[in-house]
């Protein structure tokens, strides 16, 4: 990445100081994140930039409507419950002559957001961490339990609508662009077998049986930032896909990415499975905090998202192989297709815990 373009977004925003350095993040497989770091006067400050994937965001301007919306609302809160610390427990999106985003010449789409000091990210966690992520994004829920989800924008249309990702999914195995069908035919009859339990919470939500709630919608453990001495969960990060959606996925999401006792994209399917003593931590921590505010039945079909959020996330993967690549950030020609398997392996599992996993959300219910 060329450097000038750093300065230019610095000087659009108004950002003081000299550049003293620019690093990568290796964060998540669609946006390209940067942390910069400016010094002026013996001062440093970090800011993170980053590069929207308009590919995946079609309009990334209802991106900055929600993120305005609801770190508003977040911040609001906290100043009210009297937080510390405010600047570490929500993000802020810098803006320029009222603009949120700023686009370079050749339509690169920039955005600057906040740096959180003295924090990171976790890809693997102790179940001390599993529980404080687990809470951090409860309380995120909690948070915005009363903002109206009618307010918020939706960033990438039907975005876990599960029904129609299988049916994405059939509909590439079909057109086969790319001639890969036949490296996952095994995986295509498994996704036939299953496709029933698809549209469980549509139906759920048609017959008015569960609300539509603000949600994150992308809960992977390394969506959170966690103090680095004290692994105490700070700010939600990765705020583009917050919409209307159900409260289910983001407790299945953040229990497929955290509770697999193997990596996203492991290829060896003998060390995928779900762990349920980190099912239990995580849903601890983020049963707690919602467990007053959300439904029982929504509470009830918790384990019944991780089922979905793993089935879905393993059909939009092997979809996107299916098509050549072109949604995920990739490593390699097989990469999507390892993460598919390591994800359909996983929701194999999750079927047959789910009797645990109910066991153990069941404690959490307030009725
Ligand atoms: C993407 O950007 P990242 O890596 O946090 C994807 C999620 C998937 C996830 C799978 C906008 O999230 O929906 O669950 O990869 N985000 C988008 O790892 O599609
Ligand atoms: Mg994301």
């Amino acid at each position: 990445m060329d450097i000038k373009i750093f300065t230019e977004i610095c000087q659009a925003y108004k950002l003081k100081g000299d550049m003293m350095q620019v690093t990568r993040l290796k964060r998540g497989h669609i946006n390209d994140t940067y942390r910069v770091d400016l010094s002026e006067n013996g001062k440093e400050k970090s800011y993170l930039f980053q590069r929207v994937n308009d590919f995946v965001f079609k309009n990334p301007q209802l991106i900055v409507s929600n993120v305005r919306g609801v770190t508003a609302h977040i911040r609001h809160k906290l100043e009210k419950n009297g937080e510390p610390d405010i600047k570490r427990r929500v993000l802020k999106l810098y803006e320029h002559d009222g603009e949120g985003l700023y686009y370079t010449e050749d339509k690169q789409c920039w955005r600057v957001m906040s740096f959180v000091y003295n924090a990171t990210t976790y890809s693997e966690f102790d179940l001390k961490k599993l529980y404080a992520i687990g809470f951090g994004f409860g309380r995120f829920l909690a948070l915005l339990s009363d903002f109206p989800a009618g307010d918020l924008f939706e960033t990438i249309p039907d975005f876990h609508n599960t029904p129609k990702r299988f049916q994405a999914f059939f509909d590439a195995y079909k057109e086969d662009t790319e001639g890969r069908a036949v490296n996952i035919k095994e995986e295509y009859d498994y996704v036939c077998s299953v496709c029933r339990y698809a549209d469980r919470f549509e139906k759920l939500y048609m017959d008015h049986k569960i609300p539509m709630r603000v949600v994150h919608n992308d809960t992977k453990g390394n969506n959170i930032m966690m103090d680095i001495e004290t692994d105490e969960p700070l700010a939600v990060i990765d705020l583009d896909t917050v919409m209307p959606g159900f409260a289910m996925y983001d407790f299945g999401d953040a229990v497929r990415y955290a509770a697999n006792t193997a990596a996203e994209d492991e290829g060896d399917l003998s060390k995928v499975s779900l762990d349920i003593d980190r099912y239990e931590a995580l849903a601890e921590g983020f049963l707690r905090p919602i467990a007053d505010k959300f439904t029982e039945i929504e509470m009830r079909n918790m384990p019944w998202g991780v089922i979905l959020a793993t089935l879905e996330t393993a059909v939009r993967f092997l979809t996107d192989y299916l098509q050549g690549d072109v949604y995920f950030k990739v490593e390699h020609s097989d990469h999507n297709l390892l993460r598919g398997r390591c994800q359909l392996a996983l929701a194999k599992d999750a079927f047959k815990k789910l009797n645990d996993m109910e066991k153990i959300t069941e404690k959490y219910i307030k009725i």
